[in-house]
């Protein structure tokens, strides 16, 4: 026996996100994400949506008091190791959120900016994204937005430069406090996906995954979730960001379609043999 019981409690991450009923994202890929990398996941829910492996039908937000009580009385029971926010659900859930995680401004924190469902469906408001922006960039340790997410949350409707390269829209959201910013290049019409780390000083890596045929649902949330994991977990930000990056893209090639939409990525794909069933 260990003398001390804390030695047995896994790092804890709290998650704010959104209900995704179908298992492909929001709170419930983020559950499995963390708890498959060795986290405990804390899990408070910012919204309810309807949807299924298709398409999001319905999104109803919690009361603003409701999401700040959940966080509330985890944090005062246990030591949280990183956070990580997925889809927020309204300007009021965020403004809770980014006051309750000023008072632990040595928690690392990792900002999924979930702007649109990967089938479009829009999951943010625009003074939500001013609210991101604003309240929450400046206290985020990483941003991990697509390249699409990049643009909306760095340019402004003023803004000319609708095309502006993805390193001066990273030098923007770095402008705007968020400590490191990975922009993903799933949707760049590239060979190989680049994701690319940048830091205050620029690019920080580059890395290249072969490009997949499937549409996923969930990559995001895995890939921020597997990051905030391994921060939980003691990683430096660049080892931190190459290792989720390599457990997303195998959760990817094992992904699975449970319907008749997309596919889904396979968090515990470590956990099964070819022979149980599992994709090899
Ligand atoms: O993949 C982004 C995402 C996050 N959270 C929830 C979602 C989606 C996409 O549909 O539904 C709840």
């Amino acid at each position: 026996m260990p003398s001390d019981p804390q030695d047995l409690v896994p790092p804890i991450v709290l998650t704010f996100a959104a209900s995704d009923p179908s298992g492909g994202a929001g709170i419930q890929a983020d559950i499995m994400t963390l708890s498959s990398m060795g986290c405990h996941a804390l899990s408070v829910v910012t919204a309810i949506t309807v949807q299924d492996s298709a398409g999001v039908e319905d999104v109803v937000p919690m009361e603003a008091d409701l999401v700040a009580d959940q966080a509330r009385v985890l944090l005062e029971d246990m030591p949280v190791a990183a956070f990580k926010l997925g889809m927020l659900g309204s300007v009021e859930n965020i403004a809770a959120i980014a006051e309750i995680v000023s008072d632990y401004p040595d928690v690392p924190l990792v900002l999924d900016p979930v702007l649109a469902s990967g089938r479009g469906d829009e999951l943010a408001s625009e003074d939500m994204i001013s609210a991101l922006r604003e309240l929450l960039l400046p206290q985020t340790t990483i941003l991990t937005p697509n390249s699409l997410e990049a643009r909306r949350l760095a340019l402004d409707e003023s803004d000319e430069d609708d095309d502006a390269d993805l390193a001066e829209c990273a030098r923007r959201l770095v402008g705007a406090g968020a400590e490191f910013v990975l922009i993903t290049g799933t949707h760049e019409h590239t060979p190989q996906v680049i994701n690319i780390l940048y830091g205050e000083r620029g690019v920080l890596r580059s890395d290249s995954w072969e490009r997949l045929p499937g549409s996923y649902h969930g990559s995001g949330c895995t890939l921020a979730s597997a990051i905030a994991a391994n921060l939980a977990n003691g990683l430096d930000i660049a080892d931190a960001v190459r290792d989720a990056q390599d457990y997303t893209w195998q959760a990817l090639a094992n992904g699975f379609r449970p319907g008749m939409g997309q596919y889904i990525p396979d968090r515990f794909f470590w956990a099964r043999e070819p022979e149980d069933g599992g994709n090899p």
